[in-house]
């Protein structure tokens, strides 16, 4: 098995101070929180950034703040959100593409999001993918439910994408697929041999299925953006401290954390 990749997502676009006090939301914020969480074994950062009055923007001119805060300051491999929010339309969530980070997250398919609705039909699916393919951009594919890995698998025979692809299983969102093991088996059975994989667990499930994925020979991501707890009602006092524990329980399991530049070679991004 590869060393363990665990990815922080410490910001989001839905989470709010309210949720936990301790959201990074500036550009500085989100840089001193990066810097926090490589010391406690993360390799990779899933970037959202927020505008000045702390809402979710995809503005360029934030993320390229805050992207060059975080190169000025750790080796972390930065993954920009092409996601955004569920309110905001195509064209701007595609936005920090252009800035040619490492890695892009890439949504295959359209699904209810708690309350609203996450619309990713297939021409936008296309457009995202050519943009990310045109920059030099690796792409993460964010699967929600089953079928989003069947529509990234049809940009290979597109000729967009080449295998091995990397896949973000995001469970138990309400609406997607949900965060119990058996459905984590199920997605990692549907990939085709070579590709990498990350499970992000929402609330509650981020915890088992990082285990799960550390003994699997997954990734983890961890962070504010899927869960604010350390435990049941207690609210984690900062990002790190979610990655420390994934650092802590691979090491009690085995499996040492990569570091980022290790994290590059696993997923094909040293040159
Ligand atoms: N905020 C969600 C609607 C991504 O970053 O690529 C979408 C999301 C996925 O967070
Ligand atoms: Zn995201």
């Amino acid at each position: 098995m590869e060393k363990l990749i665990i990815t922080v997502a410490p910001v989001g676009a839905e989470v709010t101070r309210q949720d936990n006090p301790n959201v990074p939301l500036t550009p500085e914020e989100i840089a001193e929180e990066a810097v926090r969480c490589e010391a406690k074994g993360a390799s990779i950062i899933h970037l959202h950034v927020r505008d000045a009055a702390g809402n979710a923007t995809q503005d360029k001119a934030v993320f390229r703040e805050a992207i060059g805060l975080i190169r000025q300051r750790t080796r972390l491999i930065v993954q920009t959100s092409t996601g955004g929010a569920a309110w905001m339309k195509a064209e701007e969530r595609l936005q920090p593409v252009e800035l040619k980070p490492e890695m892009a997250t890439l949504s295959t398919g359209t699904v209810n999001f708690g309350e609203e609705v996450f619309y990713n039909p297939p021409p936008v699916i296309e457009t995202f993918a050519r943009a990310i393919a045109a920059n030099g951009v690796k792409p993460e594919i964010e699967v929600f439910d089953t079928g989003m890995i069947q529509n990234a698998l049809n940009l290979v025979k597109k000729g967009i994408f080449q295998l091995p692809l990397h896949f973000d299983f995001v469970m138990g969102v309400p609406g997607g697929i949900p965060g119990e093991p058996r459905h984590l088996l199920h997605l990692v059975e549907t990939l085709p041999p070579g590709c990498t994989w990350t499970v992000a667990g929402i609330g509650r499930s981020e915890l088992p299925l990082a285990v799960m994925a550390i003994l699997l020979g997954g990734h983890v991501r961890v962070g504010f953006e899927d869960n604010v707890y350390y435990t049941k009602g207690v609210p984690a006092e900062n990002n790190a401290q979610l990655v420390e524990r994934v650092t802590r329980l691979a090491g009690e399991l085995g499996r040492p954390v990569a570091a980022p530049d290790e994290a590059r070679r696993i997923l094909g991004l040293a040159k």
